[in-house]
């Protein structure tokens, strides 16, 4: 009987270096959050909180009742442990100040999307949250100590809400990733040191945007629809669940690329770079993978907003390199 290491035991050893100690304790908040989420998502319809709010949050999605619900779960369970000086949600408009006698060591910025894909939720797909950490230079953050840019994240990760519950972070050390025993309530290591195939032959991507997409992300398209017959020489496969979490934890299992680019619709894209693109960018490339706004690598870009979005596309090593590589030439296409 195979024994799994469970996650606070694992963080003990693998967490080192002066934000070990913090880490530990805020980390031990997010998971309490995430298991908390899971009970709620997991009762689905039962809890009558499968539909909209009248409210929009700042992006203007109408906000879900679970998008407030799981806002407030993971506030509530993450403002305890005297590190975080300040939080910042995608359901929120400005940056959530913590009180006083929650920051007294306050040098760390928690920045989150409580409820990824939750287009999703009330037809019963997977889910996730998505999270960030930054080290806070001011123990009462205005909204510009925030604006760092994701190099400087010291600790990102996701819980995905499918079938079943996993977690997946990294500390800049690799990824590692844990499942949620539901006897003992505890996240255990399944997933060791996860590393992303540098090549593939599966694209997601939301294909009803193609006439919207520049021509760079339509060439790479077309030749993975070619397949075999086009330059690629060989075939591809398409999935798009239309929620992050989901595509990436699919491409650090077996591979894959994911793309949200800019578009004649909305010229910067639809995902966030603070609590979206940043937290997975640094997981794949953790993982050995890669992400690219197509011109510029996604960790690098400077932020403007807590709530900015970027075009994203990123995966497999050399299938990112090729599209970045695409978005350089001047093609002849007609
Ligand atoms: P939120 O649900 O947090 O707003 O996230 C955005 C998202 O749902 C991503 O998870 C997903 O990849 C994308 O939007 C789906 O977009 P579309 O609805 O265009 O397929």
């Amino acid at each position: 009987m195979t024994t799994f290491i469970n996650i606070s035991e694992f963080l003990k050893h693998h967490l080192q270096g002066e934000h070990s100690v913090a880490l530990n304790t805020i980390l031990s908040d997010v998971i309490e959050a995430c298991k908390n989420i899971t009970v709620v998502i997991d009762k689905g319809a039962l809890t009558g909180n499968m539909g909209n709010l009248g409210s929009e949050n700042i992006q203007g999605e109408v906000q879900k009742a679970l998008d407030v619900i799981t806002d407030d779960i993971f506030i509530e369970a993450c403002q305890q442990s005297g590190y975080i000086a300040g939080m910042a949600s995608e359901e929120l408009v400005d940056v959530i100040e913590i009180a006083d006698n929650n920051r007294k060591n306050g040098q760390y910025l928690l920045l989150f999307d409580p409820l990824d894909g939750s287009s999703n939720v009330n037809v019963n797909i997977s889910v996730g949250t998505i999270f960030s950490i930054l080290k806070s230079s001011n123990k009462k953050p205005e909204l510009s100590d925030f604006l760092q840019a994701g190099t400087e994240q010291i600790c990102a990760g996701y819980a995905l809400y499918g079938t079943s519950t996993t977690l997946v972070l990294t500390a800049g050390s690799g990824v590692n990733g844990f499942t949620l025993d539901v006897d003992s309530n505890e996240f255990l290591l399944t997933h060791p040191d996860m590393q992303i195939a540098k090549d593939t032959q599966e694209f997601a991507i939301n294909m009803s945007n193609y006439r919207f997409w520049r021509e760079p992300v339509q060439r790479y398209i077309d030749e993975c629809l070619q397949g075999e017959e086009g330059d690629r020489k060989k075939d591809f496969n398409m999935r798009w669940v239309a929620s992050m979490v989901a595509e990436i934890h699919r491409i650090l299992i077996r591979g894959g690329v994911f793309m949200y680019p800019t578009d004649s619709k909305s010229r910067s894209g639809k995902l966030r770079l603070m609590y979206e693109a940043n937290p997975m960018s640094f997981i794949v490339e953790q993982a050995g993978g890669a992400s690219t706004t197509g011109t510029q690598r996604i960790l690098e870009v400077k932020p403007s907003g807590i709530h900015q979005r970027v075009p994203v596309m990123m995966g497999s090593k050399n299938e990112i390199e090729r599209i970045a590589a695409y978005h350089q030439v001047k093609s002849k296409r007609k």
